[in-house]
């Protein structure tokens, strides 16, 4: 900030500093030449949105959200379905340089609250059915406005936008202002806030859309959910970026998305939508006829799927890796081989350490810890701000998150085989991935000892053909307790979004403890880990 008395030196310098700035609004980026084109962009239920459309309607929303008094900075929580106007929603926020805070919709009350304390939003967008005790909720924790939004495309906010002007100035803003606020689940049981720049985002689709050959011409089947980096920066950031075009489908369908197939050039997917489309019996190499690419990420890709998908099809998945803090890391090729199991080699800009126990460069194929280097690495978690007063500030980056040469410590395992190709060998401690989502046992076992008669919960991830993992509990029960699965299950469905819900509950005496009175899951997977 421009402070009183400041050197006429250092204030042209910001002036010149500013005009630098002046495009690294990631909304720039997307629309940059196209606001006036007829180009379609946006596909969805039948109906399409040129780039043009994407100009006017996002400059509306981001006038209703200006005239509700959202200022620069703060942050909108939306708490609602995948829909053309929550994408709308998502490029109005980087236009007036909102922090756009998504979340689950499937939320439980009880778990919105944590991110009502954590994020502070200034508004929180939810849709007609929730508004009532999002409202009580949003109350208790000092946001200020609630407005609706339904999937339907109806509701308070998109009538507030319909209203408003379609012409909108966009913000000028630095590359390291948050574009968004997303959650990592933490070891503790409480989510970690990640604020992805302008710029992280930016450098991130710089490397995603040269390595994987992103073209105007491409025509995107966009199936995952939007509150995610995959979802919203990946997949719909490599199509705006490229000025490509997107199929968006409100959920993943194995059956609409065979139906696009002959439409689509890429489609982006978690491994389960993959065993889902080898399960349809219409998946053949004709209905991929106009396909160019197919890529996967956010959870392990079989070497089994891989070979099965590209026996019935002729297309080799490529898989990369990311993740929140990070957006992309590691891609397999688009020219070159595809290495079932491998994630691949560092994308352009990014840096890559395989750390040993020394902290040194892992010799080839020796396992160690996978450290990540580049612009498109986040600054640090978010933490609320000390008080008086609701914020947030960037978490210390000094809390063992960084190494000190400015590495991420992402706390997977991994190594580097004789070709470079990076094959990952062990996740963060205890994370459970299914179907793409990240869950930690913590949270579902603070959950489950909550319960009269649990004495202690243990729950692990056992293998899923479907889902990769499914989340699996085994209850220490007090004696006499008469508790049941399905008891057991009601009383955490009104607690936890229904992807966190144990598939399977197995009651016992005793859990298998070590000597210090430890759970010992390894042997829990032992006995309930089986496919
Ligand atoms: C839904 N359900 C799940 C689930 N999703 N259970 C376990 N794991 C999941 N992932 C449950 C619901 O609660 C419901 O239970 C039942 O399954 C059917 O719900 P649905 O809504 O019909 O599910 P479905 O559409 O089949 O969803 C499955 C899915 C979806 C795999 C298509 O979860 C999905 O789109 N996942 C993608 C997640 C993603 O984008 N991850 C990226 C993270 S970013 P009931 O009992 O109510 O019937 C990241 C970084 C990176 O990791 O590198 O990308």
């Amino acid at each position: 900030m421009p402070g009183p008395g400041r050197p006429r030196v250092a204030k042209q310098e910001e002036d010149d500093g500013l005009q630098s700035q002046r495009d690294r609004n990631l909304f720039s980026r997307y629309l940059e030449g196209r606001e006036d084109s007829a180009d379609l962009a946006l596909r969805v239920r039948g109906r399409d949105y040129a780039y043009a459309d994407l100009a006017s309607h996002s400059a509306r929303y981001a006038n209703a959200l200006t005239t509700l008094g959202v200022k620069p900075g703060e942050r909108v929580c939306v708490y609602a379905d995948k829909s053309p106007e929550n994408v709308f929603l998502h490029l109005a926020c980087l236009r007036a340089g909102l922090v756009y805070q998504p979340l689950n919709p499937a939320l439980r009350p009880a778990e919105l609250d944590y991110y009502l304390a954590h994020g502070a939003p200034a508004l929180v967008v939810c849709s007609v059915e929730n508004e009532s005790w999002v409202r009580t909720a949003a109350g208790r924790f000092g946001t200020r406005q609630v407005a609706t939004l339904n999937q339907d495309g109806n509701g308070a906010l998109a009538a507030a936008a319909a209203a408003a002007s379609g012409e909108f100035a966009t913000r000028p803003c630095a590359g390291s202002e948050p574009a968004c606020l997303l959650y990592s689940s933490g070891t503790t049981g409480k989510p970690k806030g990640i604020a992805l720049s302008h710029d992280n985002v930016s450098a991130n689709l710089s490397a995603l859309t040269e390595s994987w050959g992103f073209t105007a011409a491409d025509r995107l089947i966009h199936a995952l959910p939007l509150f995610h980096v995959h979802g919203l920066f990946v997949a719909l950031g490599c199509a705006f970026a490229a000025g490509a075009s997107l199929h968006l489908l409100e959920r993943f369908d194995a059956e609409a998305v065979i139906g696009l197939l002959p439409l689509a050039t890429v489609l982006m997917g978690v491994p389960t939508f993959y065993s889902r489309l080898l399960a349809h019996p219409r998946l053949s190499r004709e209905a991929c006829a106009s396909m160019r690419l197919f890529i996967s990420g956010s959870a392990p890709l079989s070497e089994t799927l891989f070979e099965r998908f590209r026996a019935r099809t002729g297309h080799a998945i490529l898989e990369r890796y990311g993740m929140s803090e990070t957006g992309m890391n590691v891609s397999n090729p688009l020219h070159g081989r595809r290495k079932a199991g491998a994630v691949g080699k560092p994308l352009p800009g990014v840096s890559v350490k395989i750390a040993g126990p020394d902290g040194k460069e892992a010799p080839t194929n020796a396992v160690g810890e996978l450290q990540i280097k580049g612009p498109n690495v986040f600054a640090g978690y978010w933490r609320p701000a000390p008080e008086p007063g609701p914020g947030l500030e960037p978490g210390p980056a000094a809390d063992g998150d960084f190494t000190e040469e400015g590495y991420f410590r992402t706390g997977d395992l991994a190594r580097r085989d004789e070709d470079g190709y990076i094959v990952i060998a062990g996740r963060r401690k205890d994370l459970i991935i299914s179907g793409g989502e990240n869950i930690y046992p913590k949270e579902i076992e603070q959950r489950l000892e909550r319960i009269d008669g649990v004495a202690e919960a243990a729950v692990i991830g056992a293998a899923d053909a479907d889902l990769g993992e499914r989340v699996v509990a085994v209850l220490e029960t007090e004696r006499h307790c008469s508790l049941d699965e399905a008891g057991v299950l009601a009383l955490l469905k009104t607690q936890l979004a229904g992807y966190k819900l144990p598939k399977q509950i197995h009651f016992t005496d005793a859990l298998p403890r070590n000597t210090m009175g430890k759970v010992q899951k390894n042997a829990l997977r032992e006995t309930f880990g089986k496919p």
